[in-house]
């Protein structure tokens, strides 16, 4: 395997966590580009589950390396439980993670802000989840984010957290009639994470380098999804970050030259966590059979997750705006229970059917999703190992998927366990 961007090509929640946690097998490093603990990753080992959240999934590998870029926010709490909570599983962490030292730090009042926004914003609420994703990244674009190499400089830390609680505890009071931060307490919490994460901080796009140099193999984990990023998507209904394959680079410090190849994780089906357009969004029995079939559950939040039909207006869009070189498609065996199975097409947006994605958050929501429609296969596909265990039907549906998006599938999934996998020929 050569150095690979793997993400997800639709709201998030494709299995990212799953196929990740499986080509981890053949990197020697696995690195996290962007989001922060709003992500929720849900691995299958045995009977055993591990939802990561900050850490990379190739954590669960014995033996690889794991590294938050430079592109991702960073709760110092949420990382510390996290370490944790892995280690307490076994798993271990020291001497396996590194944290860049320019990643920005989500702060207290980051997440005080995130969550009475949303209570402000009432019905124009963008479904965040509360982890102060949003204001973080504000911070750091408008320059006064406070950073990993920061918090170990006792002095300049002190002089940014002071001059940050000033701005914040006034906006606090004023707007949010929220109790003032103290600096004293929030400077002893965050010098005592400091101090406990200090063996992971280093500068990790030059470890990246080194280890491209060695011959090693990087394995780039995105978070959230294409139609999330805060470029591409369905703004503002996106998260703060670049979650497309350019945040890889962005986000880790390294060229171009060092991706060859950009897998798009799709689900056979559509869901969507959180408010905003979702044009095959389903809310009648059939949305409710996927959710229960599919176990569609946030897996940081436990929000239900919306459901829908494929969307190969979506897929196409994904394969462009990536340059995804493959697709891995997962929870085919969500779809085994259906007769009938629909795919949208096109759009039809005031009388007229266009084929991409429109940026107009109005047009979003007139659109008229276009379906064809697909014999089911009443089969259990559970653990197929090939096209050969597959009903023809679902060949027939994998196909129109790879003819409408464009691109071919290199990875089938048929339920939550690495078995459960094939790789196509
Ligand atoms: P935020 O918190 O500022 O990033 O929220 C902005 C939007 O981004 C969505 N978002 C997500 N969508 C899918 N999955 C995510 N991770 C968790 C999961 C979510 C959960 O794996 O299920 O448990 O609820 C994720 N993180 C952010 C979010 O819903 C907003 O629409
Ligand atoms: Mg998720």
């Amino acid at each position: 395997m050569a150095n690979l961007v793997i993400l997800g090509a639709q709201w998030g929640d494709e299995g990212k966590g799953k196929i990740v946690d499986l080509l981890s097998e053949k990197a020697d490093v696995v690195v996290r580009y962007q989001g922060g603990h709003n992500a929720g990753h849900t691995v299958k080992v045995g009977d055993d589950e591990t939802i990561l959240h900050l850490i990379p999934s190739g954590i669960l590998h014995e033996g690889k390396m794991c590294v938050i870029g430079q592109g991702v926010v960073v709760d110092p709490k949420a990382l510390l439980d996290e370490i944790e909570k892995l280690e307490k599983k076994g798993i271990k962490v020291a001497g396996r993670l590194l944290i860049s030292e320019r990643a920005n730090l989500i702060m207290p009042y980051h997440r005080v802000i995130d969550k009475s926004n949303e209570s402000h914003r009432g019905e124009k609420k963008i479904g965040t989840t509360g982890r102060g994703i949003g204001p973080a990244y504000s911070d750091k674009m408008a320059r006064i984010g406070i950073r990993f190499v920061d918090l170990l400089e006792t002095e300049l830390f002190a002089e940014r957290l002071a001059d940050n609680l000033q701005n914040y505890n006034y906006i606090l009071e004023k707007l949010y009639h929220h109790p003032d931060l103290k600096f004293a307490q929030v400077f002893a919490e965050y010098e005592e994470y400091g101090q406990r994460l200090k063996p992971y901080i280093a500068d990790t796009s030059l470890y990246l380098a080194n280890a491209m140099a060695r011959g090693e193999k990087i394995l780039f984990e995105g978070a959230q999804g294409t139609l999330l990023d805060v470029d591409s998507g369905t703004y503002p209904y996106v998260t703060s970050s670049s979650c497309c394959s350019g945040g890889s680079l962005t986000g880790t410090g390294v060229g171009p030259q060092a991706i060859n190849h950009v897998v798009g994780v799709m689900k056979a089906y559509t869901t969507r966590v959180g408010e905003g357009p979702f044009p095959t969004e389903l809310l009648d029995a059939d949305g409710e059979k996927l959710r229960e079939i599919g176990h569609e559950y946030g897996a940081t939040t436990g929000r239900p997750r919306r459901c829908g039909w494929f969307d190969s207006v979506v897929g196409r869009y994904a394969v462009r705006t990536n340059g995804l070189t493959g697709l891995a498609v997962t929870k085919l065996d969500v779809l085994d229970a259906f007769d009938t199975i629909k795919i949208c097409t096109g759009y039809k947006i005031d009388g007229e059917v266009v084929q991409e994605f429109p940026a107009s958050l109005s047009k979003l929501r007139r659109i008229e999703p276009v379906f064809e429609e697909m014999p089911g296969w009443k089969t259990s596909t559970v653990g197929a190992k090939g096209e050969q265990d597959l009903p023809p039907n679902a060949v027939a549906y994998l196909r129109r998927i790879e003819e409408l998006v464009g691109c071919k599938a290199v990875l089938v999934s048929t339920g939550p366990k690495r078995d459960q996998t094939y790789f196509t020929p």
